[in-house]
């Protein structure tokens, strides 16, 4: 629960706001940076969550983070993106909340972060909890205080 300037109580649950894990796009350890790099562009999205193989979160890839590693001092050297790995070029540091944090915990991380991690309490990847499922609930409940 959240206390708005208004003084209203608004209800924010993250497990209810989070794109669950079947439908975040992610790479696993092991994957080299061309899979990685055809999987953000496919999906359109600029950073994705690295698993491990029992879906446990390693780190966060992105496009800006492959293309620095593969450029050389005279050319962009193409042939390390078959050679290396996620995991030699990923950043290990990831914002991250388990399913029974609270809201407020959600929304200080993302003023810095397009999107948090969203864990069980064993560690394993439960999905991504984004800065637009939390722009929308405002949206909401300021159309229906409008009302
Ligand atoms: O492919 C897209 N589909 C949709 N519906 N919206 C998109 C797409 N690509 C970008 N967007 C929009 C979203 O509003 O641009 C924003 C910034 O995208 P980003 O960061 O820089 O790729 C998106 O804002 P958002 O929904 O609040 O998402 C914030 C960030 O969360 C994204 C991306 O890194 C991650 N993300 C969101 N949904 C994801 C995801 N990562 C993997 N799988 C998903 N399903």
């Amino acid at each position: 629960m959240m206390n708005l300037p208004s003084g209203e109580n608004l209800e924010m649950n993250i497990q209810d706001l989070m794109i669950p894990s079947e439908r975040v796009a992610h790479v696993q350890v092991g994957n080299t940076l061309e899979h990685a790099l055809l999987v953000l562009t496919k999906s359109g999205y600029t950073a994705i969550p690295v698993l491990d193989l029992e879906y446990k979160l390693k780190g966060l890839i992105s496009t800006p983070v492959i293309l620095e590693s593969i450029l050389g001092l005279e050319r962009i050297e193409f042939e390390k993106l078959e050679q290396n790995r996620v995991e030699d070029v990923m950043n290990p540091s990831i914002p991250r909340v388990t399913l029974t944090s609270s809201a407020h915990s959600g929304l200080e991380l993302l003023v810095n972060h397009p999107f948090i991690c969203v864990e069980d309490s064993d560690g394993f990847f439960e999905g991504i909890l984004t800065r637009r499922a939390i722009l929308k609930m405002f949206q909401q409940s300021l159309n229906s205080n409008e009302k």
